[in-house]
């Protein structure tokens, strides 16, 4: 399958080989590469050749290079279109997949300053504070907490949260949710996060702030998310 005669670089015939074994399924995301020694001799090309695919491969993300235990297929990440105000429930359902959740801390507590300003309302407030896993397939996509007024949620239990919230607003409470400003920034994962995440200590995440308001203008909650940016990806299409 090398062609040595060909115009085309040999690592790039390389690269073109694997690619096609990730595209056809027969290299899994997870899965270890064969060792650049296999390749060369396999192929019948220098270690050299096989290292420069490999490391073009690495930079374009098709494979990571895990320090001390070799070379894996890059598992695909969860595309995410914002295009609507959706749940994580939700977001699960419409591809699949099975969502669940681990609940870490369910309590009502007073509004901190910061809390209290971006839910509209006066410091002190009591907030319901509610912080889950979110998984899909049993993996952790992020780590979520959730603020919302009591007083909008009269009854909110730890087992209705460990389902929808979303679904418990609009089905049980007959509420009607409007609008979210969904602000991004790029954090890296603190000791908390990586551990319940289950990723190394300052691993890349995508922090998301949602602040969600019902119909009628009033806040209702404030969502503050760790998403795994090696599992997640967003899409926004934009018009011109
Ligand atoms: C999503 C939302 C979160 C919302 C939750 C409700 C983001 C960044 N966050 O995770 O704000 O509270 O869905 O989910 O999209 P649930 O209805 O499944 O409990």
């Amino acid at each position: 399958m090398i062609d040595k005669q060909s115009q085309v670089p040999i690592y790039h015939q390389i690269e073109e080989h694997i690619k096609a074994k990730i595209e056809n399924g027969e290299y899994q995301p997870g899965d270890a590469l064969p060792s650049e020694r296999e390749y060369a001799e396999q192929l019948n090309v220098s270690r050299m050749t096989v290292r420069q695919a490999i490391t073009n491969l690495v930079n374009e993300h098709y494979l990571k290079r895990i320090k001390g235990r070799g070379t894996f297929i890059t598992e695909r990440k969860f595309e995410q279109h914002l295009n609507g105000l959706t749940s994580f429930t939700e977001d699960m359902k419409v591809r699949g997949m099975k969502p669940s959740n681990k609940l870490v801390h369910f309590e009502i507590v007073p509004a901190t300053t910061e809390i209290s300003e971006q839910l509209h309302i006066a410091a002190h407030t009591p907030v319901y504070e509610i912080k889950r896993i979110r998984l899909a397939e049993n993996i952790p996509m992020a780590l979520e907490r959730t603020y919302i007024p009591a007083n909008l949620m009269k009854g909110l239990t730890d087992d209705i949260v460990q389902h929808s919230i979303y679904q418990y607003v609009e089905e049980e409470l007959a509420l009607k949710l409007g609008k979210a400003r969904q602000i991004f920034e790029a954090t890296l994962a603190n000791e908390e996060e990586s551990t319940l995440l289950e990723i190394p200590e300052e691993s890349p995440i995508l922090s998301i702030t949602r602040i969600t308001k019902l119909v009628d203008g009033t806040i209702f909650e404030v969502v503050q998310s760790a998403y795994r940016a090696d599992q997640y990806k967003f899409i926004l299409d934009l018009d011109r």
